[in-house]
């Protein structure tokens, strides 16, 4: 089923504005964060307006009401990411809390000096970083699946990896940068082959794909709900439940507890282990919101339109004279395109396109290793999602025109 764009893009109020006389906005920045429907806005207005109470702790109306309300919007995650249950939907702050509770929880307690894990080239500083960090405290190992010129992950180069017996594989399902789509099923299950567990970090895939715990097998999934038209300030770790109920706590405080007496504690049961203090909870209903807003367009529907607009833009982007542009094919990626244009900064090229409304990001993504690879310090990125049209895409070329010719 087509999208019906013109529906779509009512439900998002800002896509209407005017950011200064004559000039519309053209949104092209989705990978950064998604713009939120009518749907998710309202059903945080309505929360506050009238259900507002703290959950878990009231036997009162509202506080009953909210907690219904904030482990109703657990259930639908779950049942969107087909989770076998919602205890194993743990809320985070976003996919770098996610992962790091990983780092923190899991790897502190399982892995020793000398262990490996396996990164890719490809990721995103919140799926470097919590390694470093525990690499210089305990002396893990990392290594790194490569990343070819044409922007795919070298699977040979994995399976060779694979011999030093890793006992974590950590990886994007999709490139923040050059949009590649990873064959995460496989890496997962290569990885469990050779005796590792996997996370995969699926902040850009949750938004853009139809994913499935139960097909994908991963151990833990990371993603953030500000990239699938939900609020800031809310996310999910997925985890196995072996894996989970054998984790100890990540943060300690009220609401992950069972008992506490003045020199110890019972940690609570799944999830409510890994969920200390007072929740986002406005930002739990609105993330709920979200995955019955993508639900109700339907995922096929959503990732069919992205390839259609990606496509055409990889087309009209190619034929720009002294434009290079990132990444593989546009059957291997999802919708995202990162360039180079010969003699202009990528930042001013936003900052020019930015005086025509056009909304692109400059910089390294937060993937300044992928972009040392390629041999640049940035890139500017344009990238779509549900709401994107060709027409947006035209704009952007026009745009592009606009600068080389500034810039002689
Ligand atoms: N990438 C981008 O503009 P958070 O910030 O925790 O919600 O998501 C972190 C993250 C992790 N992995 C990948 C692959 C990501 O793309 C991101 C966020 C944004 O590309 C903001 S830097």
């Amino acid at each position: 089923m087509t999208l019906d764009l013109k529906k779509i893009r009512n439900d998002f109020p800002i896509l209407g504005r005017q950011l200064r006389p004559g000039v519309r906005l053209t949104y092209l920045d989705s990978t950064a964060t998604a713009q939120k429907p009518l749907q998710v806005i309202e059903a945080m207005d309505e929360f506050y307006r009238k259900f507002n109470a703290n959950i878990h702790r009231g036997v009162h109306t509202l506080a009953e009401e909210s907690t219904a309300l904030y482990e109703g919007a657990r259930e639908r995650i779950a049942k969107f990411i087909n989770a076998s249950s919602a205890r194993q939907v743990i809320y985070t702050r976003n996919t770098t809390e996610a992962i790091n509770l990983v780092a923190y929880s899991w790897a502190r307690a399982n892995l020793k000096q000398g262990d490996l894990v396996i990164l890719t080239e490809m990721e995103h500083h919140s799926n470097l970083v919590p390694w470093h960090m525990l690499q210089a405290e305990r002396g893990i190992e990392l290594e790194f699946i490569p990343v070819t010129q044409d922007g795919l992950l070298d699977l040979d180069a994995y399976k060779t990896l694979l011999e030093r017996q890793p006992k974590l594989v950590s990886f994007t399902h999709m490139s923040n940068v050059l949009g590649t789509i990873n064959p995460a099923a496989e890496i997962v299950h290569l990885a469990h082959q050779a005796g590792s567990i996997a996370l995969v970090d699926g902040a850009q895939s949750a938004p853009h794909l139809k994913v499935d715990m139960q097909a994908l097998d991963a151990d833990f999934y990371a993603f953030s709900a500000h990239k699938m038209c939900g609020p800031t300030g809310i996310g999910v770790l997925y985890g196995k439940t072996t894996l989970l109920e054998t984790m100890p706590p990540f943060l300690g405080g009220g609401d992950m507890i069972r008992e506490v007496k003045l020199r110890s504690f019972r940690a609570n049961s799944l999830p409510h282990k890994f969920e200390a203090g007072t929740p986002a909870i406005a930002e739990a209903i609105g993330f709920g919101a979200a995955v019955d807003y993508l639900t109700s367009l339907g995922m096929d529907n959503i990732a069919a339109h992205e390839h259609e607009i990606s496509e055409y833009a990889m087309e009209r982007l190619e034929e720009i004279p002294g434009l290079k542009l990132f990444g593989p094919s546009a059957d291997k990626k999802g919708g995202v395109a990162s360039f180079i244009l010969d003699g202009v900064h990528p930042h001013d090229v936003a900052q020019i396109l930015d005086q025509d409304g056009i909304a692109v990001r400059a910089g390294h993504h937060c993937a300044q290793p992928l972009h040392e690879k390629f041999q640049i310090p940035a890139t500017s990125r344009a990238s779509f999602y549900l709401y994107n049209t060709k027409e947006e895409v035209d704009l952007l070329v026009k745009g592009i025109y606009k600068v080389k010719e500034m810039f002689g």
